[in-house]
């Protein structure tokens, strides 16, 4: 069965909570970006852990090794299950995600194609493909794939095999969760879930497209 993952963007932490709340009978795991921490602090890790939910930190993680360390043990120490990095940087720097989260028993992913229509400009051509092997190189436990273009999926799934790829895009941006939850291991929806009247019956029903 493909995951539900509820991207949990909104900025105010009682709202946070209460869709989580709503949604968590639903969904597999919840992804926590930049707009809610930098609206909470990392502490939002704490108010989400009653719900036993594994939780997922997308700071697309993108510097030096050692800023990349500093990062991820900043998430890990705050509760989190999951960190997601970009490769782009390079495999020493990936590499770094990938052995902080494996040391605290976690788990990292490696983006290698964004779902909004400027990631063609620098991610085709061969980019994502060789991100997508950096991420077997590096031992990460999956990639981020665009469900806007599920052609690439496929593509980038000759790449990782059995690797986890966890696939944004579906709903707001267009994306069919029908076509790509076939093709992936986990859908991941924000607005689509959130901004609904009735965010938990919005996730129930996302959860029962999914095969
Ligand atoms: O369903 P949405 O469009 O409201 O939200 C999608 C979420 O996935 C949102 O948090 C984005 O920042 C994120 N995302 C993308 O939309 N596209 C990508 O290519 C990559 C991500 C992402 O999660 O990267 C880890």
């Amino acid at each position: 069965m493909t995951e539900l993952i509820l991207s949990l963007d909104v900025l105010d932490r009682k709202q946070a909570v209460s869709i989580a709340e709503a949604c968590a009978p639903f969904i597999d795991a919840i992804k926590v970006g930049y707009p809610l921490v930098l609206a909470t602090g990392l502490t939002i890790a704490s108010d989400l852990a009653d719900l036993a939910l594994p939780l997922i930190a997308d700071f697309k993680v993108a510097d030096i090794p050692n800023t990349n360390r500093l990062i991820c043990e900043a998430v890990f120490s705050a509760g989190f299950d999951a960190v997601i990095a970009h490769g782009f940087v390079g495999a020493d720097a990936a590499r770094t995600c990938v052995e902080v989260a494996h040391k605290h028993s976690g788990a990292a992913y490696i983006v290698t194609e964004m779902s909004h229509p400027g990631a063609t400009e620098f991610f085709h051509g061969g980019v994502a493909e060789r991100l997508a092997e950096l991420a077997v190189s590096s031992r990460a436990d999956g990639i981020i794939a665009p469900a806007t273009r599920p052609e690439r999926i496929t593509r980038l799934r000759e790449i990782v095999g059995s690797k986890a790829i966890y696939s944004p895009g579906v709903g707001a941006q267009g994306g069919d969760i029908d076509t790509v939850a076939r093709l992936v291991d986990g859908v991941i929806v924000g607005r689509s879930i959130y901004e609904a009247e009735d965010p938990g019956a919005e996730a129930e029903r996302f959860s029962r497209i999914r095969r």
